[in-house]
């Protein structure tokens, strides 16, 4: 059983965003043993444990107070929680800081032979992206009619496989639509990870020990500016 007076912290079991929120972690005094395959990191000198999850999750967890704090990037927070708002669920969250990493941009992108001046160009296309709220949302902003196909994986190959016109998707580099053969057109949402807290009031003794963490996050975030 875990133990409901420790805080709760969810981060990214493992992709883009887990060496830099584990070190940010660290670098603030939290000691942490993690085993690869466990759910679950307990520290050794804090009253805190981790749950380590697909960052799909993190946002739910953090607005359903499964979890007192996630690590996200704000694309995924934005769109889950365009998600949630769409179906009358629960979205609340506070941002407690940004962070210095997790940096990309969503981006519309499009075939180096399809001709683009605008957004306008889109009009009655088929845009891949697994951001459809967030390319939903820049498409009613700008009058665009033009729909977005789901894909999980593969964004990229989406216009070669004939599945869509263009697409929608996380750029950091460039090297990915250079590779495919794709440029980059309109910044749909720009993002970095951001910490969040569960909108739910927490027990003094976890509050005390967040609002303690907090300006140690600031420390470390500019020490390195
Ligand atoms: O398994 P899990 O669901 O946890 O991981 P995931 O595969 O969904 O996410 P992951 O680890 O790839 O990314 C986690 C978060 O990192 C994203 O939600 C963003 O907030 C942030 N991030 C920052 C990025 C990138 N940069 C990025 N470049 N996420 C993905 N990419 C991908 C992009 O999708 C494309 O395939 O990298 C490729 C483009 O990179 P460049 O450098 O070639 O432009
Ligand atoms: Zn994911």
């Amino acid at each position: 059983m875990s133990d409901a007076s420790r805080l709760r912290i969810a981060v990214q079991k493992s992709g883009r965003l887990s060496d830099d929120s584990i070190a940010l972690l660290k670098a603030i005094g939290i000691k942490l043993q993690i085993r690869d395959r466990l759910l679950i990191a307990h520290s050794t000198n804090q009253p805190v444990d981790l749950l380590r999850v697909r960052d799909d999750d993190i946002p739910g967890l953090v607005m359903d107070g499964v979890v007192d704090l996630g690590f996200i990037g704000q694309n995924e927070l934005e769109e889950k929680m365009l998600e949630r708002q769409a179906s009358n669920r629960p979205y609340a969250f506070k941002t407690l800081r940004e962070l210095d990493y997790g940096g990309c941009r969503l981006s519309i992108a499009v075939p180096n032979e399809m001709s683009y001046d605008s957004v306008q160009s889109l009009q009655g296309k088929k845009v891949a992206t697994t951001y459809p709220y967030l390319l939903e949302r820049f498409f009613e902003s700008n009058n665009v009619n033009a729909s977005a196909v789901m894909l999980t994986g593969s964004v990229e190959v989406a216009p070669r496989a004939g599945v869509a016109d263009a697409i929608c998707d996380l750029v950091s580099t460039g090297a990915t639509l250079e590779a495919n053969g794709l440029q980059e057109k309109d910044e749909v949402f720009v993002s970095r990870a951001v910490l969040i807290q569960s909108a739910k009031p927490l027990s003094d003794e976890k509050q005390e020990l967040i609002n303690r963490l907090l300006p140690r996050i600031d420390g470390v975030t500019q020490a390195k500016e």
